[in-house]
């Protein structure tokens, strides 16, 4: 049962009975992400202090420019997870290929697969503009005692036994589900523990704000140009406000509290898409539907979708369950 005032450890040994796998090693899993984002948390806040903001040269898997901070967080996150015993192997968003891991003594034992994105929506750190890390978790589908394999990490959204985010915000929140709802737990930067602030999280079913790139609108599909008029319309609740940060997590996360629509659709720049189905689409889409919403690439359940490669890309609509409904029904019927 959750409790205000709870810590999120209090929370997590509280709660790792609900959960099916119960080993505690999920909580310990969790625990470390806990640990990894409070020191990314940290870095993030000094950003406007240090020399640390700006492109560190290197260009990532995706052909995008890598900033600092995010070499940073993808290694502190990396750090902190290999240590402790849990995790069999990490795909990152910031690594070209998957990482393997396996200390001496435990001969390929331990059960699960992180995949993360440790810094999304870091083209807003120089400008003071939230940030945030996401994650998926999975149990591993090859035999224990053996090396994990590219199958453990292709494996549908519906698989995922955890999924969360952190966002960098004016406060510095951890929202995660094992697929028991959703809690968002607030940090107390002064003490260092973070606060359940806001539990069983749900998506309002119906929302008046729209997120969507309109930039690229010329290029979108005949659907969602049509959706984006439904939500510009004179009538009734619309018309809609528009709110894009371009910092997936922090749009997704108003759009939780507030009741909304997040869409990044194909473009002629974006052929499939932009965001990477693994690392952001299908732990957005877990919290989502455990949170009352719904996740689409536009035709299809985001986490019914069978992945075939790391970095793959799909359109992403993502949101208040009728607000993707209609976006979907638009998308048909055009
Ligand atoms: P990133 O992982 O390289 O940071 O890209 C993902 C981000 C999302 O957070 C955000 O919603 C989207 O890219 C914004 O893209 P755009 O600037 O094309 O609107
Ligand atoms: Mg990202």
């Amino acid at each position: 049962m959750s409790k205000r005032n709870q810590t999120l450890g209090e929370f997590i040994i509280e709660n790792q009975t609900s959960f099916k796998y119960t080993s505690g090693e999920l909580s310990r899993l969790l625990n470390s992400i806990r640990l990894a984002a409070k020191v990314v948390n940290h870095e993030v806040n000094k950003a406007g202090l240090v020399d640390i903001i700006g492109a560190a040269g290197d260009t990532n898997i995706q052909g995008e420019d890598q900033q600092k901070l995010d070499v940073y967080a993808n290694e502190k996150f990396i750090q902190t997870l290999t240590k402790r015993n849990i995790v069999c192997g990490i795909a990152s968003e910031e690594e070209d290929d998957f990482i393997t891991i396996n200390s001496q003594d435990e001969n390929h034992q331990n059960k699960y697969v992180v995949l993360i994105d440790p810094l999304d929506g870091s083209s807003n750190i120089d400008v003071n503009v939230s940030v945030g890390t996401i994650f998926s978790v999975y149990r591993r589908v090859t035999p224990l005692g053996t090396p994990v394999s590219l199958e453990d990490f292709l494996q549908k959204g519906s698989a995922q036994v955890a999924a969360g985010y952190v966002v960098y915000g004016t406060s510095t929140m951890l929202v995660y589900t094992t697929g028991d709802g959703v809690n968002g737990f607030t940090l107390n930067p002064a003490i260092g523990s973070y606060y359940l602030s806001h539990p069983n999280m749900q998506f309002p079913e119906d929302g008046n704000i729209y997120s969507v790139n309109e930039g690229n609108y010329l290029d979108f599909p005949l659907g969602i140009k049509k959706y984006i008029k439904y939500c510009q319309e004179d009538e009734g609740e619309r018309p809609y406000t528009s709110r894009y940060i371009g910092s997936l997590v922090s749009d997704f996360h108003r759009n939780m509290i507030k009741g909304g629509i997040y869409m990044y659709p194909k473009s002629s720049k974006n052929p499939k898409g932009k965001l990477r189905l693994l690392y952001e689409c299908n732990p957005m889409a877990f919290i989502a539907e455990q949170a009352n919403g719904k996740a689409s690439d536009g035709y299809t359940r985001i986490m019914d979708i069978e992945p075939t490669e790391l970095h793959e890309r799909v359109p992403f609509i993502c949101g208040s369950k009728n607000m993707v409904e209609k976006a979907e029904e638009f998308m048909r019927n055009n």
